[in-house]
């Protein structure tokens, strides 16, 4: 059972009042050596969080309770961007963040996400834990944060509307689409001849509920964990993109940790990305049936056109030019061949 410091906290309190002096030793002996800060920006449902807090006992028991690791869900320290600049001056300690979204600070960290570059799961997990996820951790590296191996699952993403289902590319034209704050996103839902525009997760139910935007496109598991059904009604199967969440250190931080205790850390917050990744992957797959019983309308487009339609926008040209020919190669040679 997880006994929080304020329960605990309580607790002595009230076991003073009628203890003595002895009890407040119990809370005391309980402050960790270490106490870090975890932020996300998912629902505290989302395998992310439920595997995350697993992990936090796991560390502190393993550490005999030198590292005491907060979560804090739901983006309650801020949006991403936000909670970004919080970890670089090391007001949070550990932060888990979407490539595409760290790109505005390590342009390579988006690559990922290029449209309809991964045909599936093991593709993915090929490519993110063979090469072209060390490439792009050398990059996250070289912009001074610590970055943990294993990459975590946010899934394919599907496309939400209130307005129109998503069949062809040309029902994207002057869609009002919320993007995440990533320059990649923006490019390419303007390829389509979108509307995209760029507002944090922590905003995107009420952008949607007051109809500041029309759509928004996120996996099943988001749509799902985050309640986006309540105010969306169609749902097209468009999975134009693979996302994930690097989970970064302050390095500050992380240095602190006394060697034997970063190996117990890293052991512990690879293994929770891999039984999370599960937990994301089984979510997407299944989820359609119970979303479409909560009234969304489920769509599946032909993909091809939209992939042609990226091709003919000279999307694939303007970002192979972007990343360079060493990354781009990296790319294909997990994802097959793109432009
Ligand atoms: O902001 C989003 O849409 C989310 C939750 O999927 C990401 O973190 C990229």
């Amino acid at each position: 059972m997880h006994v929080s410091r304020r329960t605990l906290l309580k607790a002595s309190t009230a076991a003073t009042v009628m203890a003595g002096i002895g009890a407040p030793l119990v809370a005391r002996a309980q402050q960790a050596e270490f106490s870090y800060k975890f932020a996300n920006n998912l629902p505290d449902t989302h395998p992310i969080n439920v595997r995350g807090r697993e992990m936090a006992a796991a560390i502190k028991q393993e550490t005999g309770g030198r590292v005491d690791i907060q979560l804090f869900p739901s983006s309650q320290l801020g949006s991403d961007t936000d909670t970004l600049s919080q970890l670089r001056s090391g007001g949070v300690e550990f932060f888990t963040l979407s490539g595409l979204i760290l790109a505005t600070l390590v342009p390579a960290a988006s690559i990922n996400g290029i449209g309809f570059a991964f045909p599936d799961y093991p593709a993915v997990w090929k490519a993110m834990d063979g090469d072209l996820g060390a490439f792009i951790r050398r990059e996250i590296t070289k912009a001074n944060l610590v970055v943990m191996d294993k990459i975590w699952d946010n899934g394919f993403r599907q496309t939400t509307s209130s307005t129109r289902p998503i069949n062809t590319p040309e029902d994207f034209k002057g869609f009002k689409i919320r993007v995440p704050v990533s320059p990649l996103w923006t490019s390419m839902f303007k390829a389509f001849g979108a509307s995209p525009a760029s507002i944090n997760f922590n905003e995107v139910y009420s952008a949607l509920q007051t109809k500041i935007v029309e759509g928004q496109e996120n996996p099943l598991a988001l749509i799902s964990t985050a309640k986006l059904f309540e105010v969306q009604r169609y749902c097209s199967l468009t999975n134009h993109m693979w996302d994930g969440y690097w989970f970064l250190a302050n390095r500050r931080a992380w240095e602190r940790l006394p060697a034997d205790v970063r190996t117990i850390v890293a052991k512990n917050v690879n293994a929770a990305a891999v039984k999370a990744r599960e937990d994301t992957e089984k979510l997407n797959a299944g989820l359609q049936s119970e979303l479409a019983g909560k009234g969304l309308v489920f769509n599946q487009p032909d993909l091809k056109p939209f992939r042609e339609t990226l091709r003919q926008a000279g999307f694939y040209a303007e970002w192979k030019a972007k990343y360079g020919d060493e990354a781009w190669s990296i790319l294909e040679r997990s994802a097959g061949k793109l432009t």
